[in-house]
């Protein structure tokens, strides 16, 4: 990957977690654990070599320690994502002050369009547009415009007959140097064909939303055949405890922006 991340920005899961969206079926998550893993994942993003923030917990919005949702992060771009769930829409007005308050200044999504991060993969110049159920052909096409302004290509990949995967970076993360990390649902997207894929097998299926920061490769700890095919492709790998975002349908790399 060429670009090094700088910052990241996180927010503390609330009181309320409990309350927000899921269908993981994999019972209520424990606060208290999930703050520990929360902290976990702000020290591995500064052992990357990043400067990270971290916003209170909101109590309005659930679902906010998901921030990844609430933008589109590049070099070039800032771009403020309208999440497709009506519970998390109010969930952007403190990313924008926090970018802000980094220099950045937001372009938006409007209505009717909805975008939520989880949806975008970057490849270098390259983004591929998830359309899910949070993603809509309107939000997308708002993005695509927005980032080819910035210099960006831009292609979608519809996974609105994927009910295992709630957004596309949950089935497919970029690793730099052309290659993908990749979910057996995805495995017949042409999109990624002329990509090297490191195949994630249905068992570890999970495991495809790892991310890559810096040097390192963010990675759900539990998940060994993928861990052991990263390994020898030579990358350093941070596994971590993610069990109780999990349990709300995140990932790792809901749980941050990297700029
Ligand atoms: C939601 O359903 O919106 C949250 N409970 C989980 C969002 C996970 N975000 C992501 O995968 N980018």
């Amino acid at each position: 990957m060429s670009y090094q991340f700088k910052q990241a920005l996180t927010r503390l899961p609330g009181p309320n977690f409990a309350q927000g969206l899921t269908n993981a079926q994999l019972g209520a998550p424990d606060l208290e654990i999930a703050l520990v893993q929360h902290a976990a994942y702000c020290t591995a993003l500064r052992r990357c070599g990043l400067d990270v923030q971290t916003l209170p917990a909101d109590p309005e919005h659930p679902d906010s320690t998901f921030v990844e949702d609430t933008a589109v992060l590049s070099a070039n771009a800032t771009i403020v994502a309208r999440p497709g769930a009506a519970s998390r829409q109010g969930e952007v007005g403190a990313i924008v002050s926090a970018l802000r308050a980094t220099g950045r200044e937001a372009q938006c999504i409007t209505a009717p369009g909805t975008v939520d991060g989880g949806d975008i993969c970057q490849a270098e110049r390259h983004f591929f547009i998830g359309l899910s159920a949070r993603t809509n052909a309107d939000g997308a096409m708002q993005l695509a415009q927005l980032l080819r302004a910035h210099g960006y290509t831009s292609s979608t990949v519809d996974i609105r007959d994927n009910p295992g995967l709630l957004h596309l970076k949950s089935g497919v993360a970029y690793l730099g140097q052309g290659r993908l990390v990749l979910a057996p649902d995805l495995a017949p997207v042409a999109e990624f064909r002329d990509y090297e894929l490191v195949r994630v097998e249905p068992a570890e299926s999970y495991a495809a939303n790892c991310v890559r920061v810096n040097d390192q490769v963010l990675i759900a700890d539990g998940y060994p055949q993928l861990a052991s095919s990263l390994r020898a492709l030579g990358y350093a790998l941070m596994p971590l405890a993610i069990s109780e975002f999990r349990k709300m349908d995140g990932g790792l790399s809901c749980l941050s922006l990297r700029f």
